[in-house]
């Protein structure tokens, strides 16, 4: 089964983040997940621009970049001149007055247009924009923080946001406490990728190669 695995950047040792880089590129790694945070639309400041910089210049691969700030159109040039065509950003429809206009800046730059979607947000107040976009990041906890607890009241949304992704044309990834019974779950009913912190991949004592072969090994009945 093809599902992307992505490693969430604000989960890894910062005391020497060039080798985690290369650590998790020899691990195959789909992308690296971007957590960028203002202190405003979430309370914490976990990565800024020049973390992301630094891991765009540090691999090829993919970056997906999660803009939890507020009005990102303010100041989203600085981001995207940073990034390379073909990275994703992700913005967040409430942190925006007309977040239409922040994502066409990001398609004009070459960049994958994407929205995430809190615990609280419904479908009805984005529909429009999921047919502009090409990812839905599905939020499964409250942004701000890794390690925290599975929301399951979004299971809900998560089955309409599936059923809906081929008709409006985008692809589905879950953000937060993914364990491999998410994995196992919702892998087989259209997921299209899992960005993985603290519950699965970060701070365990083992190899990422390892994990991550684990993962791709897991028994996954379609
Ligand atoms: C949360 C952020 C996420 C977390 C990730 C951590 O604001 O958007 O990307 O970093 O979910 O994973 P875990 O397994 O520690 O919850
Ligand atoms: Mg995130």
């Amino acid at each position: 089964m093809n599902f992307e695995l992505n490693a969430s950047m604000m989960c890894a040792n910062y005391g020497n983040l060039a080798k985690e880089v290369e650590a998790l590129d020899a691990a195959g790694i789909d992308s690296f997940h971007i957590d960028i945070m203002d202190g405003r639309y979430v309370h914490n400041f976990a990565m800024s621009l020049n973390d992301m910089a630094f891991i765009a210049s540090a691999t090829k691969t993919p970056l997906d970049v999660h803009l939890m700030i507020e009005h990102p159109n303010n100041n989203i040039e600085i981001f995207l001149r940073r990034l390379r065509k073909g990275d994703t950003v992700y913005i967040h429809p409430e942190a925006e007055y007309h977040p239409s206009t922040t994502l066409k800046k990001i398609i004009d730059a070459g960049m994958i247009p994407g929205i995430a979607i809190n615990p609280g947000t419904s479908v009805e107040t984005v529909i429009e924009m999921l047919r502009v976009v090409k990812k839905v990041l599905v939020m499964t906890v409250n942004p701000g923080n890794a390690g925290q607890m599975y929301l399951p009241y979004v299971g809900h949304k998560i089955e309409r946001l599936l059923s809906m992704r081929e008709e409006m044309g985008y692809r589905l990834y879950w953000d937060g406490a993914c364990s491999a019974d998410k994995i196992l779950t919702y892998a087989p009913k259209g997921m299209d990728g899992f960005v993985l912190g603290t519950t699965l991949l970060f701070n365990k004592g083992r190899d990422y190669g390892d994990i991550i072969k684990d993962i791709r090994g897991l028994n996954i009945q379609a």
